[in-house]
């Protein structure tokens, strides 16, 4: 995989994965930006050039301007604090932000890492380091922070109030995720899901992201 120079923001990660949370805000953020599609059947996520971008091999990535960056929380906070014109975070310092710092790691640590867990040990890691009994274990850790999300979420709205946060986009991405791997999502948390899905820019991000994934390969 060649990776040239760019001016602008470039996505590089496949349509439905954790690159899907910078592509739904990058939609939200109505800026300019491109995707670029990693093929892991072809390597591309081992390629030198790709390795030069993020050593792990991992996606997403983003590249804005000279900047690269990695993780996709640390990502979101970038974009919605450089583009997001006030929008997708509460004001720092306030109660609603010391609750959105709480959704954030929710998510990333206790919620995302028992599926994490599911993925790494059905398909991610070398044969020989996947353990089956690692299943049932991921499976009680997300029953048991799924239940605690289900206390917490809102019957209405976003998880911050009126206004959708990165926290939103990174649960909601999530939640998906879990669906995927057939986890029960309880009912307050999965009408949660359902409401926030609908936000036109998901729509757009995965359109656009899944038509040049497809093109590229065709190619
Ligand atoms: N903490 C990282 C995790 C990134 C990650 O593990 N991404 C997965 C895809 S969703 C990946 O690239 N896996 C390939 C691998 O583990 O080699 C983030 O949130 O960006």
């Amino acid at each position: 995989m060649e990776i040239e120079a760019s001016t602008g923001i470039t996505l590089y990660g496949t349509p439905r994965s954790r690159a899907l949370r910078v592509s739904w805000l990058l939609e939200e953020l109505g800026v300019d930006w491109q995707f670029r599609f990693l093929n892991f059947a072809k390597g591309d996520n081992r390629s030198e050039s790709f390795l030069a971008l993020n050593p792990s091999g991992k996606m997403p990535v983003i590249t804005d301007g000279e900047l690269v960056l990695t993780e996709s929380a640390a990502i979101l906070q970038y974009l919605a604090e450089k583009y997001g014109k006030g929008q997708f975070l509460p004001a720092a310092g306030t109660a609603q932000a010391a609750i959105h710092h709480q959704w954030v790691s929710f998510v990333i640590c206790e919620l995302e890492q028992p599926l994490w867990s599911m993925g790494k040990h059905r398909f991610a890691l070398p044969d020989d380091q996947r353990l089956d009994a690692m299943l049932p274990v991921a499976k009680f850790e997300f029953d048991k922070a799924a239940a605690i999300a289900e206390k917490w979420v809102p019957e209405s709205g976003y998880v911050c109030g009126d206004e959708l946060t990165i926290a939103d986009i990174l649960l909601t991405q999530t939640l998906l995720w879990g669906t995927v791997f057939e986890q029960t999502i309880p009912p307050k948390l999965a009408a949660y899901r359902d409401r926030v899905k609908q936000r036109p820019a998901m729509t757009r991000a995965l359109e656009k992201s899944e038509a040049i994934a497809k093109a590229a390969q065709e190619e």
